[in-house]
């Protein structure tokens, strides 16, 4: 039996066509890294017209050899003034990152020599400068990066910590695209099973448990689908940063607490309860995580004042927005009740969440770490005492910091997880989105298929046909301009 025409008919690699419709005549170039005052700027060039470019930089016989770097005199092709001395680097396409011919001039790093660069560039005839993201654009067309690459690739650019940037460079190097690969495959095969079941039904060669093998093979992948989505937004919320609220009651020291952290004065800090009103962000990098603080209002249920009920009920609000809660209580409370083991302390917990008016469906979905502060306060025995709870001990007054960051990195890496090549985590909300589609086909085909066996067969199959589409949303095998606008939108200039 035949499935050829099935399977090819679906694997057209459409971008390929895409890249035929889009790839222009035009040679782009732009600063790729470093910008005045740099050591090295790198400025990038791609397009039919490179080694045209290079001649007439570097010199008319100028003879490049692949990737491989020259120092040269470059000239400006116009007054034939020389501008700098540089490194020329040549790669040739159809291996190169944009699978154009394109060439690197490493030149040094001011601003004069990068403008006097560009006024040579812009006077060859046919170039013009990139716009963001135009050179991975071109990568993407060429089909040597899939979209999952290219906004993995975005990712490693804005990365402004040591998690992100891993997260970021497993999935630029294609450890998301492996799988989504993977499942468009074997749904791919599901469908072409299918169509083949509705040609040769009657055809005696058609093996009798092919619908059955589809069943199990669907069903196994949906599950491989919701497990990928049971993943508590691990990888997403490491990819946006980590939304962390500073709450507890009045005085307890919050924004002297957010002020440490930030090592400068972002909140107002006075002895008097209700200072703080509005919720006030910053975000930092802590050990290796990105993490968006917020300074709320103290808690408290008894206030007339208008304005402090206002900041009370924006704290909440954010306590559900948040992925991490760090609970700060005077440590001078705990001693003063005498909690210093681990039962007493679970209830204390309890009994102080209810007293400021935190209910347990705020807390559902939040890690929460509960930080003593002003240990300052508090003899050293009461101190030692206080080390056996889950807690963390601190002094922003003398900005003593015990256990602090060792907290903090166990929640945070529980809440981000380490991404591995064989466990990429689910990074974007857009993924998300695509894959409940996907899975939801998939159970739509299962349910029909299993209540109804008479169903329209043809109709089913066109049910598997939109779950493979899903996928290909995500890679970008299919043309959506849309998400393709989306996705390229927020690359820098030069990449
Ligand atoms: N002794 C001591 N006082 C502190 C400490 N942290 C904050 N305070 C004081 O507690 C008061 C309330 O601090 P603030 O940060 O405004 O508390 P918030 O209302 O929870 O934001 C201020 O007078 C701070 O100087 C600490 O570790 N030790
Ligand atoms: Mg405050």
């Amino acid at each position: 039996m035949n499935f050829l025409p099935t399977l090819r008919e679906l694997n057209i690699n459409f971008t390929r066509k895409i890249f035929l419709r889009y790839a222009s005549e035009s040679t782009i170039f732009n600063l790729s890294s470093g910008y005045g005052k740099c050591g090295v700027s790198v400025i990038r060039v791609s397009g039919p017209q490179t080694r045209d470019t290079l001649r007439a930089i570097v010199s008319k016989n100028f003879v490049p050899k692949d990737r491989y770097a020259t120092l040269r005199s470059l000239y400006h092709p116009v007054t034939n003034e020389m501008i700098d001395k540089g490194l020329v680097i040549w790669f040739p396409g159809p291996n190169s990152f944009t699978g154009e011919d394109s060439c690197e001039f490493q030149v040094h790093g001011s601003l004069a020599v990068v403008e006097a660069m560009f006024d040579a560039l812009g006077s060859i005839p046919g170039l013009r400068l990139s716009q963001p993201g135009e050179f991975t654009k071109r990568s993407f067309f060429a089909g040597k990066l899939d979209l999952t690459e290219v906004e993995g690739l975005a990712d490693l650019i804005h990365a402004e910590t040591e998690a992100q940037r891993k997260q970021a460079l497993l999935q630029s190097t294609g450890s998301l695209s492996k799988v989504y690969k993977n499942w468009r495959e074997r749904l791919i095969k599901c469908v072409a099973h299918m169509e083949a079941y509705i040609d040769f039904a009657e055809d005696e060669n058609i093996e009798d448990d092919l619908l059955e093998k589809l069943k199990t093979e669907l069903l196994s992948l949906r599950e491989n689908i919701q497990n990928h989505l049971n993943d508590h937004r691990q990888g997403e919320i490491l990819r946006h940063g980590v939304r962390t609220t500073i709450i507890g009651a009045p005085n307890v020291g919050k924004s002297s607490f957010l002020n440490l952290m930030c090592q400068r004065k972002v909140s107002i800090v006075t002895p008097i309860a209700g200072t703080t009103r509005d919720v006030i962000e910053s975000f930092h990098n802590i050990c290796g995580y990105p993490v968006l603080f917020a300074d709320t209002a103290g808690l408290r249920t008894l206030t007339d004042d208008v304005v402090e009920k206002e900041g009370i009920s924006r704290a909440k609000d954010r306590i559900g927005k948040s992925d991490l809660l760090l609970l700060i209580v005077d440590a001078t409370e705990l001693s003063k009740r005498k909690i210093t083991n681990k039962a007493f302390f679970e209830g204390f917990k309890e009994q102080y969440l209810k007293e400021l008016g935190i209910t347990t469906d705020l807390l559902s979905e939040t890690s929460l770490l509960v930080i003593l502060n002003k240990v300052d306060l508090i003899s050293s025995e009461d101190l030692e005492k206080l080390k056996n709870l889950d807690v963390a001990l601190v002094s922003c007054l003398t900005t003593k910091m015990e256990n602090l960051f060792q907290k903090m990195e166990d929640k945070l890496k529980y809440i981000c997880s380490q991404p591995t090549a064989d466990n990429p985590r689910l990074t974007n909300s857009r993924y998300r989105q695509e894959l409940i589609s996907c899975s939801n086909y998939i159970t739509v085909f299962l349910d029909n298929y299993t209540t109804n066996p008479n169903q329209d067969l043809a109709i089913a199959a066109q049910t598997l046909r939109k779950a493979v589409k899903c996928i290909e949303k995500i890679t970008g095998n299919v043309s959506t301009d849309d998400i393709l606008d989306v996705v390229f939108r927020d690359f820098c200039i030069g990449k």
